[in-house]
């Protein structure tokens, strides 16, 4: 190989680097933590999307998920859990708690009202 070949092979290396942390990297996975009520909980800001956008928590435990929404913007309004029949507003600036006991293991998608902001809930067995 030649200088510009490997030139050539190391921006192509670079390239898929990039795609996959775009498509993969971006996701943060965060742990609700138990607390001594024995509530899990964990907060997620609501901003432009869910941060974070993929919350793992137990099954047969009370979740509390605390949304703020930092913004206006009427996208993220509303936010909806299908598989676990809520949908809650979502006042701006303001934090609402969103409580259930998740019945079920899976991943579940959690959106904005309008089915355009995305985060998962991902349910796992003891
Ligand atoms: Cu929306």
């Amino acid at each position: 190989m030649d200088s510009t070949q490997i030139g050539v092979a190391i921006g192509g290396v670079a390239a898929i680097v990039l795609v996959l942390w775009y498509f993969f990297g971006k996701r943060e996975r965060v742990a609700a933590e138990v607390g001594q009520s024995g509530v899990q909980e964990i907060s997620v800001t609501v901003k432009g999307g869910y941060s974070p956008d993929v919350i793992a928590v137990r099954r047969g435990l009370p979740v509390r998920l605390n949304f703020y929404r930092d913004e206006t913007a009427s996208c993220s309004e509303r936010v909806i859990f299908g598989d676990f029949g809520i949908a809650r507003d979502l006042p701006a600036f303001k934090t609402t708690p969103i409580e259930f006991t998740p019945d079920k293991e899976g991943v579940f998608t959690f959106t904005c009202g309008m089915n355009m902001l995305r985060g998962k809930l991902v349910v796992e067995g003891k």
